[in-house]
């Protein structure tokens, strides 16, 4: 490294001076693995940050990108285009089902979470319903860390420190519930009642003030909370008797991360608005899409023809090197069957995660597709201490997983081998086994 100095970086989401007291650095980074700057490589257990799904340094990505910035550099985002634009926005509405046909890119999670958010309310407002403005999240929920993101957003820690966020936000309970579904195997059985909350937020605040409502379809951030049995359903059902806007935020499911592209193909049920990043360019150059019905955009397309319909958007919307970098993506996901992968390993994959259950710290187990919720009984007056110490214990023993509150959390890239599933969880039985 050229400098030794650490004291810059103010880094995100982590505790700095533990970090910069014992750095974790990492130099390079193929297929399944990472490689640190000590020479030590790390079986990458959660795809980055649930975004390389494909793995790292793929090839086609890559000549993408290479290709890319010797073309076009960058393109003005408004008023302009370029080819790419369009051809992502085709492929990308090929993979989604039903009716969201329309793409609006931004640059993550986090604003893709926001133009949905604005995308509703502007939409009310469109078709003459100006007074619906009210949005509903969710506990636990997790859509990123801008104002309307963190506001329906429902991890107290994320929110505490920062005022009075956007108003006219209230939250339904979330559905994690280790009593009644405690090492479920995918969907739990119980909860589905938890969707009869909006109904709840209908009755008090009255439809004609709701404009949308948010959830993850299986929550990521939280510790990996799946939907109960029937739940996406009903809610979906609610917003249509009072014509509210389902919105999903699929920035962790989308591309693969259940074995189908996205939880809409997955869970069958059809939001009116998708959130995405992450997957969409593995991760390798920051974007995000927004993906909305055909019946949201043609109601903004009004007015004079050459009016602004949606006054929204970013510098970086639909930037050159992005759409290239997502192009490769899809090649690779494609050329790979990377979107169903999850599929066909989600027998084995399962068997691995519940082969936990003898542990005597794992109080649940989760999984759905490639992703494993463990959760550990949190130490005396000391929680999340045991799953830190966890992770610190499994990036010596080579495998980098993420730990949030007393859970850990497993996303793999979609091209694991089983294999590197077994290495995976034998490595953490024996850090599980010898925790304090
Ligand atoms: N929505 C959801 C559902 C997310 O999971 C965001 C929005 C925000 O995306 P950006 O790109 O702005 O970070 C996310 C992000 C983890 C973890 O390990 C999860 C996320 C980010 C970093 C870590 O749980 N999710």
């Amino acid at each position: 490294m050229k400098t030794k100095n650490l004291e810059n970086y103010w880094m995100p989401f982590t505790a700095n001076r533990q970090f910069k007291a014992s750095p974790r650095l990492v130099k390079s980074a193929d297929g399944m693995y990472f490689t640190l700057t000590d020479g030590r490589k790390l079986l990458d257990g959660i795809a980055g940050l649930w975004c390389c799904n494909a793995g790292h340094n793929r090839p086609r990505i890559v000549e993408a990108i290479r290709k890319q910035a010797g073309e076009l550099d960058y393109s003005p985002a408004f008023q302009m285009g370029h080819e790419k634009q369009f051809e992502l926005a085709e492929r990308l509405t090929k993979l989604m089902p039903g009716d969201l046909n329309k793409v609006f890119y931004t640059n993550s999670g986090s604003e893709s979470v926001e133009t949905a958010l604005k995308m509703a309310i502007a939409y009310h407002r469109t078709r003459g319903e100006g007074q619906r403005i009210r949005l509903i999240g969710r506990e636990k929920g997790y859509h990123g860390v801008n104002f309307g993101g963190m506001s329906v957003g429902g991890m107290p820690a994320n929110r505490k420190m920062f005022g009075a966020l956007v108003t006219g936000v209230d939250h339904m309970r979330h559905t994690h519930n280790i009593e009644g579904n405690a090492f479920s195997k995918g969907q739990p059985q119980n909860g589905a009642e938890y969707a009869e909350d909006l109904i709840r937020m209908v009755e008090l605040h009255d439809a004609s003030t709701i404009a949308a409502v948010i959830v993850e379809p299986l929550a990521g951030s939280a510790g990996v909370i799946l939907p109960p049995k029937g739940y996406l359903e009903r809610l979906r059902q609610i917003c249509d008797e009072h014509g509210i806007l389902l919105i999903f935020d699929e920035v962790i499911t989308g591309f693969g991360r259940l074995g189908a592209p996205f939880a809409v193909n997955y869970f069958g049920v059809q939001p009116d608005i998708v959130t995405t990043a992450k997957g969409l360019s593995n991760g390798v150059i920051p974007m995000g899409a927004v993906f909305a019905s055909d019946k949201i955009y043609d109601t903004f397309m009004t007015g004079p023809d050459n009016a602004i319909e949606f006054f929204h958007g970013y510098t970086f919307s639909g930037n050159p090197m992005a759409c290239a970098c997502a192009l490769g993506t899809l090649d690779t996901y494609e050329e790979e069957g990377l979107l169903t992968r999850g599929a066909e390993l989600s027998d084995y994959w399962q068997d691995k995660v519940h082969s936990l259950r003898d542990l005597e710290h794992v109080i649940d187990l989760r999984n759905l597709g490639l992703i494993a919720g463990i959760e550990l009984r949190p130490r005396e007056a000391a929680p999340t201490a045991r799953a830190f110490e966890a992770f610190l214990q499994a990036y010596d023993a080579g495998l980098l997983i993420r730990t949030t509150g007393d859970t850990i959390a497993l996303s793999p890239p979609l091209i694991i081998e089983k294999e590197q599933i077994d290495f995976a969880f034998d490595t953490l039985r024996g850090i599980i086994t010898n925790l304090d």
